[in-house]
């Protein structure tokens, strides 16, 4: 008999959506002891939210996310908000008993994410932070190749995360649909909303990172807010590059910005190891590009794996379609709900939990106080 996983939605934005969706589809193609109940949303205008509920089945609205967490029809809260305000509903929903998945980045910083993840590891709720890529099959193919030892000794991990979204001038900062822009509401620019990506995906792929150097640079300075009408000056990292010394000896060159024209979610990883290389590209994200040493000679050369083209024998593929039929982005958030219960199922947590969600955090932070100090910068390590 499969039990119902009850949500507590809180947001209505494009990790709403995006979230719902999963929830939604997942019992539908992963047979699971759990299958996710929209039980209610929350935000704070009741007319978007009931519109919320309609498009995406949630059986109740309410909008007061702290009425939200005290209902006890309600097992999961998933936050969905700005990053400012993950650690106040976190730590609340902990505390409450409820289990929580927070939308990435974990926190606006290392230090609200160390109280975040101490709020579920005292409450002993099952947690988890939505770094997606993770999830998409030819990165978790990826995974597999590593620890297979394909790879040997690594020498290089190279990471991107272009778009070019925000460099019209009169664009305006701030609000419900432009906090990205705010640094008061995000945290960071592109460091946390972008690159934490890349170092999430670079920390499970390729260990954890001692040290970085960086730099940032914020190419419109003043913006207009989209509420007051004020001009403000603008305060995030619209791009950010750093390198970095990985703890295996390999070295890290990673690069993002929303000022790269004509790119507008260009996420790229390579990595090199003595014996082989791989590649991805999530503009073709069901492809893995992998080139092996050992190949005979005459025939070595880099390989196209299509994971969409083998069925059962790609991570998650088996779940989907016939060979030959691809899945897209909105895949790897069924994938990570899936993992979830999975990990509700086994005792063993879906990962990134808070915990490792917290070292990213953390790897964000030195980036920032590198690029501000112009000095090398070391990374906190994890206690574990
Ligand atoms: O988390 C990121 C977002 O804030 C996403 O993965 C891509 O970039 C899509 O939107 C933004």
């Amino acid at each position: 008999m499969k039990k119902p996983l009850r949500i507590g939605m809180i947001g209505c934005g494009f990790m709403g959506r995006a979230h719902s969706n999963a929830y939604n589809r997942v019992g539908n193609f992963f047979d699971q002891a759990y299958v996710p109940q929209l039980t209610a949303v929350c935000s704070r205008n009741a007319a978007a939210t009931q519109a919320f509920a309609d498009a995406w089945g949630y059986q109740s609205i309410e909008t007061d996310w702290r009425a939200l967490i005290g209902r006890a029809d309600i097992d999961a809260i998933d936050i969905c908000v700005p990053n400012n305000l993950h650690r106040e509903i976190a730590i609340a929903a902990a505390e409450a008993g409820k289990m929580v998945l927070c939308e990435k980045p974990l926190a606006i910083d290392a230090a609200d994410g160390l109280a975040m993840c101490e709020a579920v590891e005292r409450a002993g709720v099952a947690n988890m932070v939505w770094y997606n890529y993770r999830r998409v099959p030819a990165v978790t193919l990826a995974k597999r190749l590593i620890e297979e030892g394909r790879l040997g000794r690594i020498f290089h991990y190279r990471a991107n995360f272009l778009q070019d979204w925000t460099i019209a001038e009169d664009l305006p900062q701030g609000g419900t649909a432009l906090w990205r822009l705010d640094s008061a509401a995000a945290g960071s620019g592109v460091t946390g909303d972008l690159l934490a990506h890349c170092i999430d995906t670079a920390l499970w792929l390729n260990g954890p990172i001692r040290d970085v150097t960086a730099m940032t640079e914020t190419f419109i300075k003043q913006r207009v807010h989209s509420h007051s009408g004020e001009v403000q000056p603008v305060t995030i990292d619209d791009a950010c590059a750093f390198l970095c010394h990985f703890g295996n000896g390999s070295l890290g060159v990673f690069e993002s910005t929303r000022y790269a024209r004509g790119h507008k979610a260009l996420y790229t990883l390579e990595i090199n190891g003595e014996s082989a290389s791989i590649r991805w590209d999530l503009h073709d994200l069901h492809r893995l590009e992998y080139f092996d040493h050992s190949d005979e000679g005459r025939l070595r050369g880099w390989r196209s794996i299509n994971v969409s083209d083998h069925g059962g024998e790609h991570p998650y593929m088996d779940k989907w379609w016939v060979p030959g039929l691809q899945i897209g982005y909105e895949h790897s958030f069924v994938h990570q709900v899936a993992d979830f219960i999975e990990g509700l199922s086994t005792g063993q947590p879906a990962a990134p939990t808070f915990r490792d969600a917290l070292q990213t955090q953390r790897v964000c932070d030195a980036v920032l106080g590198s690029a501000e100090s112009g000095r090398w910068a070391d990374v906190q390590p994890s206690e574990a």
